[in-house]
């Protein structure tokens, strides 16, 4: 029997998944394809309503655009709807199209500019018919050379395109700005770390937020700290959880790091971000290039689950106390304690008091759906980069 008792604030813990994690993905040099990889979007959402049935961890799925574009919105709506999940955030993409070579919303073409900013108007449009409440921004747009453009300018005509964008949002839209160090481009991206996520959508007003993606840092970043800092400031809408060991790899989080998971969990539940109508939108933003995706997407929201349990049973009061002594050694073994606890029993009963079964994966494994797809289905596309 366990001892463990679990808070109820774990009841309302949900995790977006990206419709691009159930496509084939790799590197520059590989995609290795999956049998019953999906082929159109309606297929993602069955992978995604699955992986939602198993866990009751993940109710909602980000799109993104063009990758998941269809005729009629409002009818995949309520195709979601009917597997039992919702659509969650949109993402652009302007970062595929030639045009885009030289940059999208910072570009020094104002025709170029006028392009970029009409598909995030149009992914507006989309959000009315999905009922999304997040356009998520992610830009590839920078430089690799000193010199090669005048990197304030860029920043200049980037404040002045995300002010029209953010002008069309509704009153429940939301605006996440996503940052990243680097990647496309080498020496300077135009939105390469929080600092500039936050002046950008302080600029913009209280419905533009910084979108935190765990891979998008320097090596040895401390993330928490970050996490720390923009929940007080009132602006993180969301994180893009994955983990890493060397770049941008989008492995499943919690497998290179299960501390810094732990950590940022911390500072997640520390600043309100677990409650109720909380500003935080919880995401995945992975890729599987070699294991398989849905039960790898299933590991993926145990493994945020099971951190974020930890980091509930933290003893906060007993730190407050170690701390207030500057008991050093006192204060990080009450940190120490709430990682090692091994919550997996009593998820495992949890689960099964939700009517859920006690191991996902498994339940996977023993429902003869992967043999269900991989029949059904031929010809998948890579994610991303297909229907
Ligand atoms: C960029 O590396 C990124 O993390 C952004 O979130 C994109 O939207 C996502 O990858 C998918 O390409
Ligand atoms: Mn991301
Ligand atoms: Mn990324």
């Amino acid at each position: 029997m366990s001892t463990v008792q679990i808070p109820e604030a774990l009841d309302s813990l949900a995790i977006e998944v990206p419709s691009w994690a159930y496509g084939n993905s790799g590197t520059r040099f590989k995609v290795f394809g999956t049998p019953g990889t999906p082929r159109t979007v309606q297929e993602k959402l069955q992978d995604a309503a699955k992986v939602n049935e198993l866990t009751g961890l993940a109710p909602s799925v980000a799109l993104h655009i063009p990758w998941d574009k269809v005729e009629d919105y409002a009818a995949l709506r309520e195709y979601a709807e009917g597997l039992g999940v919702k659509l969650g955030t949109i993402n652009s993409n302007t970062f595929q199209d030639d045009v885009y070579k030289f940059g999208s919303l910072t570009h020094s073409d104002e025709s170029v500019r006028r392009r970029a900013i009409e598909h995030h108007l149009e992914c507006i449009d989309i959000m009315d018919a999905t009922g999304s409440r997040d356009l998520k921004i992610w830009l590839a747009d920078g430089t690799n050379y000193p010199g090669q453009d005048d990197i304030r300018a860029r920043q200049d005509r980037l404040a002045e395109s995300l002010s029209e964008i953010y002008a069309r949002l509704g009153d429940e839209q939301r605006l996440v700005l996503e940052y990243k160090f680097f990647e496309p481009a080498f020496y300077h991206t135009d939105v390469p770390d929080w600092g500039t996520s936050y002046a950008q959508t302080l600029a913009l007003g209280e419905k533009a937020f910084v979108c935190l993606d765990t891979g998008h840092h320097a090596p040895g970043t401390n993330i928490e700290f970050i996490v720390a800092q923009l929940l007080r400031l009132g602006k993180l809408g969301s994180f893009d959880f994955n983990s890493r060991f060397y770049a941008d790899d989008d492995l499943i989080v919690g497998a290179a790091d299960p501390f810094q998971l732990f950590r940022i969990m911390v500072e997640v539940v520390r600043g309100g971000g677990l409650e109720p109508n909380s500003d935080v939108a919880l995401m995945l933003d992975q890729c599987h290039n070699l294991e398989e995706k849905i039960p790898g997407q299933i590991r993926s929201v145990l493994n945020v689950q099971e951190m974020t349990l930890r980091a509930l049973l933290l003893d906060r009061a007993a730190l407050a106390e170690a701390q207030r002594n500057h008991d050093v050694l006192a204060a990080n073994a009450v940190f120490m304690d709430a990682f090692y606890t091994d919550v997996r029993p009593a998820l495992a009963a949890w689960r099964q008091e939700r009517g859920l079964p006690a191991d996902p994966m498994a339940a996977y494994a023993a429902s003869g759906y992967q043999k269900l797809i991989n029949d059904a289905r031929v010809g998948g596309t890579q994610a991303g980069w297909g229907a």
